[in-house]
């Protein structure tokens, strides 16, 4: 027995969460069973094919899991899951917690360079995957069966989302009419839970280890503060394996608490809107840039919207002018939601006055939440006063998975993280006013300018590269590469074939630059650094 767990707590201070109560010895696995066996008959989750009870997602789950089984997964492997919001998505997720198995989270949108370093740094053995892939997926699965630099060639199992029965045809190997169900082999509350992922700020992503118990805390601990109840119905409209989606209170919350899942294919308003109306939709999560789609969508009223409670916004940074607007336009509570996938999330609570909901990024969600305020030698700065967030609690990792020289830079000597978000921390209340890390949020997207300079600069062409964030009204923030060409390049670089460039090497689609100018030289800093803010004005 090592002595310290997969997200970095030691047995010390794991054993402190116990005897708060905070661990409670909860996994997965009994979470989800725990609810079909108290409403086996109430409506689990619905997306524009199925529409099952808990129970019939338990066979759903059977089946998936003895799918799974006879390819190969059982317990303590790790298997990458990059499947569109379905209840099949739910399927595969539980079927795997039901092997003991350990999801390792990519979205539809991470490109085939993202998913081979997934594949060889979890080390995953194993893909589940949409037999419906459009173009960018096509080439995601076609550079999987390539071999790994490893040598290993990770088992594809394909599944098809929008059939009655997904599990039907598609997986490499069908189950013989004998096969035996999958006895549930479930691991331990201290297990790995899963790999969920880091908005990058590195060449290659970094992974999340949540267990079962640091995990559900958070979850429980979110349902208390957003008030989420069984008879509810909850709209998942960003991609399900993100963290705000799987657990602010999420997905897991519904699971929890026994309220019904309905799945949309994205958070446009053509798609949200009908889905509200249709299945009384009481709670949904967004980003700032969809609530803002739906704020300015013209047709809305059309549609009765008068079942949601709460919207949930997070992920990027709301605009007060667009957070004073929901009460007033959209008859729905707001709470903002500042979270990161390491752990630590924020909410403003349902009964906060109005200045607070629509001016601050909320309050930690837990008492046992530790807040430190710093500047950049680590001193506290008076509060009130902007600098350097650092936490620690029972549900913030205190390492990255097998990454030890990230993790040295990530966390403090005592295991407090380092989130990069420059804040305000005033009466219990965070602001976020900054970020000192290097990365671009995208509308709640994640960008590593890093990453997309490193593919940038392999072109035959490119002699260096920069890549900032710019200012967008909609999405708060977008990408712009700034290209030096090769002095004896032959043919002139252009900006569009760029792009298709970058886009065949294998980036996530929301990682390609919005605007790449081709320049002479960078703005320099009076030290002679390229400047990245002159860049981007
Ligand atoms: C969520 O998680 P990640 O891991 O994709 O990104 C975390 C980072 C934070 O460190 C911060 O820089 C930014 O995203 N962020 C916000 C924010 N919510 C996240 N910045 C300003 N205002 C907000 N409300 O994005 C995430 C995870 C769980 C719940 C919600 C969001």
């Amino acid at each position: 027995m090592t002595d310290v767990l997969a997200n970095g707590f030691s047995r010390q201070s794991a054993e402190h969460y116990r005897q708060l109560g905070v661990w409670n010895g909860d996994t997965h696995w009994k979470l989800f069973r725990r609810t079909v066996t108290a409403r086996p008959h109430a409506l689990a989750a619905i997306d524009g094919i199925r529409s099952l009870t808990w129970a019939e997602l338990d066979a759903g789950v059977a089946r998936a899991a003895t799918i799974l089984a006879h390819n190969g997964v059982r317990r303590g492997v790790k298997v990458i899951v990059q499947l569109p919001n379905s209840v099949a998505y739910l399927e595969t997720i539980f079927a795997l917690w039901r092997l003991g198995a350990v999801p390792v989270f990519a979205l539809p949108a991470h490109g085939a360079s993202d998913v081979r370093h997934f594949a060889m740094h979890a080390p995953a053995t194993h893909y589940i995957g949409t037999s419906n892939p459009n173009r960018h997926l096509t080439r995601v699965q076609a550079d999987l069966a390539r071999p790994l630099p490893d040598g290993r060639t990770p088992t594809s199992i394909l599944v098809n989302e929008r059939a009655d029965d997904p599990w039907a045809r598609g997986t490499r190997r069908s189950p013989t009419r004998d096969c035996l169900p999958a006895t549930p082999t479930p691991g331990a509350a201290d297990d790995l839970a899963f790999l969920q992922l880091s908005g990058g700020t590195t060449g290659v992503p970094k992974q999340i280890p949540r267990t079962h118990d640091d995990y559900l805390y958070s979850v429980r601990a979110s349902i208390d503060v957003c008030d989420l109840r069984a008879d509810d119905v909850l709209l998942v409209a960003l991609p399900a394996s993100h963290n705000f989606t799987m657990s602010s209170p999420g997905i897991l919350g519904a699971v929890q608490v026994g309220a019904t899942i309905v799945f949309a294919d994205s958070p446009m308003p053509t798609d949200v809107l009908p889905l509200i109306e249709r299945h009384r939709v009481t709670h949904l999560a967004l980003v700032p840039p969809a609530l803002i789609s739906l704020l300015n969508y013209p047709d809305r009223a059309v549609h009765d919207l008068h079942s949601v409670r709460t919207v949930w916004v997070g992920g990027a940074k709301l605009s007060e002018t667009a957070a004073r607007r929901v009460r007033p336009e959209l008859g729905w509570n707001l709470q903002q939601v500042f979270g990161m996938a390491e752990g630590l999330v924020n909410y403003t609570p349902l009964e906060a006055g109005i200045e607070e909901i629509v001016s601050t990024q909320g309050r930690p969600m837990s008492p046992y939440d530790e807040i430190l305020v710093v500047d950049d030698d680590d001193n506290e700065v008076p509060a009130g006063t902007p600098g350097n967030l650092l936490t620690r609690g029972p549900y913030t990792i205190r390492q990255y998975h097998r990454a030890p020289e990230v993790n040295a830079r990530s966390f403090t000597g005592d295991g407090f993280y380092r989130t990069g978000d420059i804040v305000v921390f005033r009466d219990g209340t965070l602001t976020v006013v900054g970020r000192a890390k290097d990365q671009i949020n995208r509308g709640g997207e994640k960008i590593a300018p890093e990453a997309v300079e490193n593919v940038l600069l392999t072109h035959p062409a490119v002699h260096d590269v920069s890549v900032v964030g710019v200012p967008d009204d909609i999405l708060g923030e977008k990408t712009r590469a700034l290209v030096i060409p090769r002095e004896n390049a032959t043919s002139p670089l252009k900006p569009a074939a760029l792009k298709k460039y970058v886009r065949e090497q294998g980036l996530a689609s929301f990682a390609v630059p919005d605007i790449i100018d081709i320049v002479e030289e960078f703005p320099f800093t009076g030290v002679g650094k390229v400047s990245k803010k002159d860049q981007a004005v």
